[in-house]
């Protein structure tokens, strides 16, 4: 009988999968913040970046993976981040994608809202497999923290500079954190109700002992970073009803989070470095 020969012409040849540790880790880093830096700079630095995604193109990334930045205002440390993380992501070769999301007006601000819906703005692009809710001011110093998703949700801030490199209290869920697709939806994602400064992150650590799930953090050796120094934003001021809130979450958790996060997604941009979406989250009740 007759076998077709495979035709090899025009395809590529096939990727194989990137290997389980990336030969390009370089281990500490020497981080630097410089006031001249400029966006161009950034951009001409990450030409193999397009619109905010990259992958390796000599082997297959091991997983596909959203970063989210909650933001308004703070550029300078947005320029910071997205030179030293562009850098530091393709070193570990994965494949991944920079989303900041941006909240539109002055109202109060809302981390944990944002971060929802970065994660159901992001999934109408790609099916991401794991997403990674990011500080805008948290710079990693130590490239063998590495940004994927774990069988747990994983804790990526052990230590940072202002802290003297000490979890600041056991179960801190702040800072940069890492879950997969399903682990996130598990847990009804975030809650919508925390305007302000604070309790937010708590309330995911919550979420997740729930469903019986066990924070995993890297060692305390690489999962430092360098928190850009700032004082509390202005609209961002202490939730006082933080601790209230935190009780409640147990009861409320179904009916609030992913499932009942509304907004109006007033534009997305898809510029050179990252995925600018800005959204009209609304106000406080
Ligand atoms: C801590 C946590 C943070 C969050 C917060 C309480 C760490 C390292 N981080 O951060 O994850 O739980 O407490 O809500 O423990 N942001 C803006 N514009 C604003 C206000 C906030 O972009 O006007 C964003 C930005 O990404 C910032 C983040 O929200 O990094 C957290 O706000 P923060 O940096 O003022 O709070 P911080 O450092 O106490
Ligand atoms: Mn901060």
């Amino acid at each position: 009988s007759w076998t077709a020969a495979p035709d090899r012409v025009n395809t590529q040849p096939l990727k194989t999968e990137c290997p389980e540790k990336s030969p390009l880790l370089q281990g500490a880093l020497n981080l630097s913040f410089e006031s001249s830096l400029k966006l161009k700079d950034v951009e001409g630095d990450n030409k193999d970046v397009n619109e905010g995604e990259y992958e390796p193109s000599d082997c297959m990334a091991r997983q596909s993976i959203a970063i989210l930045i909650p933001h308004r205002n703070r550029e300078r440390h947005l320029l910071y981040l997205l030179h030293h993380l562009h850098p530091f992501l393709q070193r570990q070769q994965l494949h991944y994608a920079v989303y900041v999301i941006q909240q539109a007006g002055d109202a109060t601000f809302n981390r944990a809202k944002l971060l929802n819906v970065g994660y159901l703005e992001a999934l109408k692009d790609y099916s991401w497999e794991c997403f990674i809710f990011h500080d805008v001011d948290l710079v990693p110093e130590n490239d063998h923290n590495l940004y994927m998703c774990d069988k747990q949700p994983k804790h990526l801030v052990v230590g940072r500079n202002a802290t003297g490199y000490k979890l600041r209290y056991k179960g801190y869920f702040g800072g940069v954190t890492a879950m997969t697709k399903e682990q996130f939806l598990q847990v009804n994602g975030f809650s919508n109700i925390y305007w302000g400064w604070g309790g937010e992150d708590d309330d995911l650590r919550i979420r997740v002992e729930l469903q019986k799930m066990k924070i995993v953090r890297p060692p305390a050796q690489v999962a430092r970073y360098t928190m850009v120094f700032h004082k509390r934003d202005s609209g961002n001021e202490i939730n006082k009803d933080r601790m209230k809130l935190l009780g409640r979450t147990p009861h409320v958790w179904r009916k609030d989070g992913l499932n009942s996060c509304s907004y109006k997604t007033l534009s997305v941009e898809r510029l050179p470095l990252y995925v600018n979406v800005t959204v009209d989250i609304g106000k406080p009740q």
